[in-house]
């Protein structure tokens, strides 16, 4: 039987089909990406996405809210529960968003904040200069320790007695080792700053507990509710009763209209599955296949920021290697092991063609591999970099990750698109 969309749309359904069998026949390694199950996918694509409901639960300015007041209070509520917050926002659209909202509801345009940069594992919204957060904020960034490749916490502290911000951002994209988000809370207190923490990338870890929770420590707490959190591409902001009121009217109407109530009502099933037994096995596992995968890597001789990892994520520096990050995503993609080439701390290269990759396990743990797998990726890695001008060999790795990926489908409660998951990658194997 042909679906509604197979039938409307077949170029769109048949472009669906082809990206469905992509992420079936490779493996994602982008530690921001992951695979959601069915219960989100239905919650994203259901009779919600034709609703709008600006405002909050009770006090809209559209009618016909009997449904979406519930559906957004049970999300606030499990959020609550499961950061162990006071307050939760579940409407931004993103991170990005959500980050701006933050600062505006501590911070006024042309006031200093200061944040990671983003060469050094910061995120374009922690004030980047081309970011609207370093053009509307006098920006301050700080720096990761380069022969460490690890916070320094006095020079972040001395930075901030210099330029006495407004408001601290912790958090990071590409930082694989813990951050301490009590020394952050002390800092920003002792210069009379606010702290708003992004844990867009380690959210999943922190609500399973293997990352400590910047919660305590925080004013206001930032996250997207996809990566290791495995839920819809969305945001969410978590604060301390104090700032509740500025938190919502930051977001609505300060910066949004009517949320995204199919994204919300995911986010809501999301946060159900990550309060689970299952949740905090999955978490445990990101964290062992990420260290199962930078020892092997070491082995191999790559050289590692900061020389391995605690969370998701590996920061690779490839300049001992002689090939450029993007040569190798590159390269790695044809061999289907999907990466992202990144800058790394000091990187004397340009952004666009920086020396490193930046890779991460939250997906491949979704399909079920273990340490044992990590390290036959590693293994399948060090293959294309040694072979990085030699097709044939590269060709010959993405057979064998082909022939890993089907050992390790994504499993059943999983999703990637209506039913091809399977018969997508059986037609790849076929065609190889
Ligand atoms: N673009 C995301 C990432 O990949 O880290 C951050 O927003």
């Amino acid at each position: 039987m042909l679906t509604a969309l197979e039938q409307y749309d077949p170029e769109i359904y048949e472009l669906l089909r082809q990206e469905a069998a992509r992420q079936s026949g490779c493996i994602r390694l982008i530690p921001s990406e992951n695979y959601v199950s069915k219960a989100v996918m239905q919650a994203s694509g259901s009779c919600l996405t034709n609703k709008y409901a600006e405002g909050y639960p009770g006090k809209r300015y559209y009618e016909g809210q009997q449904v979406t007041d519930l559906i957004e209070t049970v999300a606030q509520q499990r959020a609550k529960k499961l950061f162990k917050a006071d307050h939760a926002n579940v409407q931004p659209y993103s991170g990005s968003v959500a980050n701006l909202a933050a600062y505006l509801a501590l911070a006024k345009p042309s006031d200093t904040i200061m944040g990671l940069a983003l060469p050094h594992g910061g995120h374009l919204t922690h004030g980047w200069k081309v970011s609207i957060t370093g053009k509307i904020f006098n920006s301050v960034q700080y720096e990761v320790n380069p022969d460490t490749g690890r916070f320094d916490y006095d020079q972040i502290r001395k930075l901030a007695k210099k330029h006495k911000p407004k408001i601290i951002i912790s958090g990071c994209t590409a930082y694989p080792r813990q951050i301490d988000f009590r020394i952050f809370g002390d800092i920003a207190k002792e210069v009379g700053a606010c702290h708003v923490s992004d844990i867009a990338h380690i959210a999943g870890l922190v609500v399973a507990g293997f990352h400590p929770s910047p919660v305590p420590y925080a004013d206001i707490v930032s996250t997207t509710t996809h990566k290791t959190l495995r839920g819809p591409r969305g945001g969410m902001l978590l604060c301390k009763a104090e700032y509740a009121s500025k938190v919502d009217k930051s977001v609505f109407p300060g910066l949004q209209g009517g949320p995204h109530m199919h994204t919300l009502t995911a986010i809501a099933v999301a946060m159900a599955e990550a309060d689970t037994p299952e949740f905090i096995a999955y978490a445990k596992q990101i964290v062992k296949n990420a260290k199962a995968l930078a020892e092997k890597l070491l082995e191999y001789g790559f050289n590692l920021v900061s020389g391995g990892t605690d969370n998701h994520l590996i920061l690779i520096d490839l300049r001992n290697k002689n090939i450029a990050g993007k040569k190798f995503a590159k390269a790695l993609d044809r061999a289907r092991i999907v990466t992202n080439y990144n800058t790394v701390p000091n990187d004397p290269a340009p952004p666009f063609n920086p020396s490193g990759l930046r890779i991460g396990t939250p997906a491949m743990t979704t399909r079920g591999m273990k340490e044992e797998q990590a390290q036959q990726i590693a293994a399948l890695m060090n293959r294309v970099a040694e072979n990085i001008d030699n097709e044939a060999a590269i060709e010959q790795v993405a057979k064998d990750v082909l022939l890993l990926c089907s050992q390790f489908p994504v499993p059943d409660h999983f999703i990637i698109q209506n039913n091809d998951a399977r018969p997508a990658l059986e037609t790849q194997q076929n065609s190889k």
